[in-house]
This record gives structure tokens, sequence and C-alpha cells, in this order.
């Protein structure tokens, strides 16, 4: 085993930073220390968070990760490309809000933009997936913007998909039937504290059909609703 591996099975976090660098910059070292990773440690429960431009993503998954360490489990998280055109570079953000767990060993937290990946951002996001899978935590979040074909391919890496929308997107859903409406798992309606609740929950079930993952309501920024998403995250791996 190379040292770089050794290390970040070890539970080195700052080898698996580096590592994580190298793959970004589409060093060739990158997938022979993924595909060495992959021999020699277990896989972690991969989940995908996505949805529209300022859905509450990086506040719901703050609280997530709240949620998963009272249940003692450890988390990566990895944020792709998360500059949005609404909220416009939520990068920092996203490390404001994460801010509450950048002391805790067990938590650990990474942004790639797609700025600068001749390769493609879905194959660098890929590779860091799969080192992020096996490097010791017990869940890995990844945090993609949108509801278009990139998140689509995105998402095709984790093993369960959780779709987060806000009240008046109803009309939308009906719209992005193709996208990535039919690959999710979990419908979560975040700013439940906001009007319309309702009417996306009937424009849900109607587009969804029998059959589609349960629709949650949460409020992100209280943690309300939060206890169930990892219930139902639990149950649906
Ligand atoms: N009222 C209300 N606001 C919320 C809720 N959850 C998040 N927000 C707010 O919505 C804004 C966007 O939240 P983010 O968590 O950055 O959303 P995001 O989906 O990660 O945004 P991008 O990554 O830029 O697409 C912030 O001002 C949050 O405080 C909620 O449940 N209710
Ligand atoms: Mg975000």
């Amino acid at each position: 085993m190379s040292q770089v591996v050794e290390a970040v099975v070890g539970g080195d976090r700052r080898a698996l930073a580096r590592l994580l660098s190298s793959i970004e910059a589409g060093h060739p070292d990158g997938i022979v220390a993924v595909e060495a990773l992959e021999a020699s440690s277990p896989a972690a429960h991969r989940i995908g968070v996505t949805g529209p431009p300022g859905a509450g993503k990086s506040t719901l998954v703050s609280s997530l990760v709240e949620e998963l360490r009272k249940r003692d489990s450890t988390v990566s998280i990895l944020a792709v490309d998360p500059s949005s055109p609404v909220t416009g570079g939520a990068l920092l953000g996203d490390r404001i809000r994460m801010q509450d767990h950048i002391d805790d060993p067990d938590v650990f937290i990474r942004s790639m933009s797609s700025r600068g990946h001749l390769g493609g951002l879905a194959e660098a996001a890929s590779l860091a997936i799969r080192a992020m899978s096996h490097a010791g935590f017990d869940y890995v979040i990844v945090e993609t913007v949108g509801v278009g074909q990139s998140e689509v391919e995105v998402m095709d890496l984790v093993d369960l998909v959780v779709l987060v929308l806000t009240p008046g997107w109803g009309d939308q859903i009906q719209a992005e039937k193709a996208g990535i409406v039919e690959i999710a798992d979990i419908f979560v309606i975040n700013k439940g504290d906001r009007p319309g609740v309702e009417d996306l929950q009937l424009a849900l079930g109607q587009s969804l059909g029998d059959g589609a993952g349960p629709i949650l309501v949460t409020t992100a920024t209280m943690g309300e609703g939060v206890v169930a998403l990892a219930d139902a995250i639990a149950e649906a791996l």
C-alpha cells in the first residue's frame, strides 16, 4: 500500500485533502490511489442532495450532519459547484453554515467548482466521491446545484438521491419530469415555514404517482423535520 493510501485509511484528513487536490488537478496518481483505497477500505453510504439554487440544500445538509453525528456516524461532505446564480458564490455561505462542524474531526468538508476542469466536473467529482467513500467515513454527502442533466450524472455516483424543493416549485416539477425528479429516492419540501407547502405536496404526489419515495417537509433553518429525514435515509439504505 502506498503511503498516501495508508495515511488516508488511517484517518489522516490532510492526506485525504492532498489526494483530493491531486484528483482535482487531474493527476494520474489520483486514480491509482483511489483504486488502492477501494481495495483496502469498506465503502461509505453515499447520499446525494440536489435541487434548485437557494433551496436550502447546504442548510439542510448541515442540520442532517448534526443529526448523523448524534447517531455517532462520521460524515464527509462534497459540495460540487456550490456557486449558484441565485445566492452567488455560496461557497462562503456553505463554509459559514458548516462552521458548526469545523472543529469536529469526524466531519470532513470539501468543495469542488466546475471552473478549470478540462476533463469535466463529473469525472473529477466521480473520483473524489470514490476517494471519500473509502476514507473511513460512515457517510459521504454530495451536494449539487440544479435539476438538470449534469446533476443526474453526479447523482449516478451515489446510493441515494434526496431532491430538495421549495414551495412554489409545483409548476416546474411538471416540466422537469425527465430530469432528476425521476432518479430521486426521497423528496424534501424545504422552507416548510413558507406558504404553498400543500400545493407542492399535491403537485409532487400527482406527478410522481405510486411507488415514488417519501415526500418530507423540513425547515432546515430550524432543524425541523431533520430527524424524519435521517430516518427515511436509514430506511432507504
Ligand atoms: N425561510 C427559510 N429559509 C431557509 C430555509 N432553509 C434555508 N433557508 C435560507 O435559504 C437561503 C439559501 O440557503 P442555502 O442552504 O445556501 O441553499 P442552497 O440550496 O445550498 O443554495 P445554493 O448552494 O446556492 O444553491 C439561505 O438564506 C438560508 O438561510 C428554511 O427552511 N426556511
Ligand atoms: Mg449550497
